[in-house]
């Protein structure tokens, strides 16, 4: 990258902010993320041997804001970290640990106005962009629901809800209606199938958000982007590790977590699949994070929430699904694509995940019934 960022930014500049060890010897990009720049930031130890780190440019457009964001990732990471050493692990693997800069903050404002942070690099990880075994897709779900029980007693209202609404399908559905009638690329009519499919499902997307109002079902922490490559696994042993990418961690509630798990890596293809016959909810990925996700929350869901775990599958599927489709229909202002039509490509494979969902929707009652009883 030859020291210069898409600005022209001294890079080197900005690592020198931060309160790092050794002699800076690699900068490389990194990662799949659709919404910050990443890098992967190597320095050489005068002891001999290496430390690495993540520096992450944030995404100043969608985090509007940052310094709100990162008071949530400090507050949340110190307390996972005395929760986690309370249980015997390892507080520098297990959560993301923030890098501070040479005057004590979370984060370093550049000339240009961008907001950068650093965390410690977890060291022999792997992260998945496909579930390998229901193994790997059992853990993941004990993993997201150990976080959930880490911060069962971490009073969600104190946190800053950064992005208003993230989750609130009824919001999102206005947001995606908004997008159909601007229709600013003109590319609507090409698209009529797509749009009708989301609109014929209006009525479902307040059936959680409703829940929340009556007092059904209760406020959580929750980390709201629990996509299997927001967790890393240990390279040799495949166990989940940490759980990354905590801009979203918010008030939120249970089936944001479940749901988004399920949308990712309970399918048979990837997000972006083109050939949607690869594209299907596999019941046996299904159960496997079902059963993970329960045993990790270790009774700390209630029954309700519980019954309604399938709805949240579904209901953050179809969200994503018009979430794409709306940034397709806006000019593809908000998702990184990587090539002409991509958040159509994504938009198809969530509805299309969605119908198989549907059709299936007995057999995935009955799985989650079977696992509560375990
Ligand atoms: P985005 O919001 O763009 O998805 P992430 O925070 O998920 O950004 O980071 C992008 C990628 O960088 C991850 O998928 C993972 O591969 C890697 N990554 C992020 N943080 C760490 C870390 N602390 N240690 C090791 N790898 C990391
Ligand atoms: C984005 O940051 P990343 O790539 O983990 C998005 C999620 C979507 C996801 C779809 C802040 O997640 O909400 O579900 O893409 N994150 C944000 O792949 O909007
Ligand atoms: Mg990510």
């Amino acid at each position: 990258m030859g020291g210069k960022n898409r600005e022209g930014l001294e890079i080197d500049q900005v690592i020198a902010q931060f309160k790092t060890k050794g002699r800076l010897a690699e900068k490389i990009p990194y990662g799949n993320g659709h919404i910050n720049d990443t890098f992967l930031v190597t320095y050489e130890m005068p002891e001999g041997g290496t430390r690495r780190y993540i520096l992450q440019k944030m995404n100043h457009s969608i985090f509007k804001e940052p310094v709100q964001l990162m008071e949530n990732v400090v507050n949340v990471t110190e307390y996972l970290r005395k929760v986690i050493i309370s249980q015997g692990g390892d507080p520098d693997r297990e959560t993301l640990n923030v890098v501070k800069t040479g005057s004590d903050s979370s984060y370093y404002q550049d000339v240009q106005g961008n907001y950068w942070r650093m965390f410690l690099f977890v060291e022999h990880t792997v992260c998945l962009e496909k579930v390998e075994s229901e193994k790997d897709f059992y853990d993941s779900g004990v993993a997201f629901g150990n976080f959930q029980r880490m911060l069962a007693d971490y009073p969600a209202n104190t946190l800053n809800e950064t992005i208003p609404n993230f989750h609130n399908t009824p919001s999102r559905f206005r947001d995606f209606q908004r997008a159909v009638q601007e229709d600013k690329m003109k590319r609507a009519a090409m698209v009529k199938e797509e749009i009708a499919f989301a609109l014929a499902r209006e009525k479902d997307t307040c059936i959680l958000v409703d829940l929340l109002k009556e007092g059904k079902l209760p406020l959580r922490v929750t980390h709201n982007d629990t996509k299997l490559n927001n967790i890393l696994f240990d390279a040799d042993s495949k166990k989940a590790v940490c759980i990354i990418d905590l801009d979203t961690v918010m008030p939120g509630l249970s089936h944001y977590d479940f749901g988004d798990s399920i949308r990712f890596g309970a399918s048979t293809g990837a997000e972006d699949e083109k050939d949607l016959d690869k594209i299907k909810i596999d019941l046996g990925l299904f159960e496997a994070f079902t059963k993970g996700y329960l045993e990790g929350c270790k009774g700390s869901l209630t029954a309700k929430e519980i019954e309604m775990l399938p709805m949240g599958a579904k209901l953050m599927t179809y969200e994503c699904g018009i979430r794409f489709l709306a940034d397709y229909l806006e000019g593809d202002v908000y998702f990184k694509i990587h090539r002409e039509g991509h958040n159509l490509d994504r938009a198809r494979t969530q509805f299309k995940l969605v119908k198989d969902m549907e059709d299936k929707w007995d057999e995935m009652m009955a799985i989650v019934e079977k696992c509560r009883q375990l």
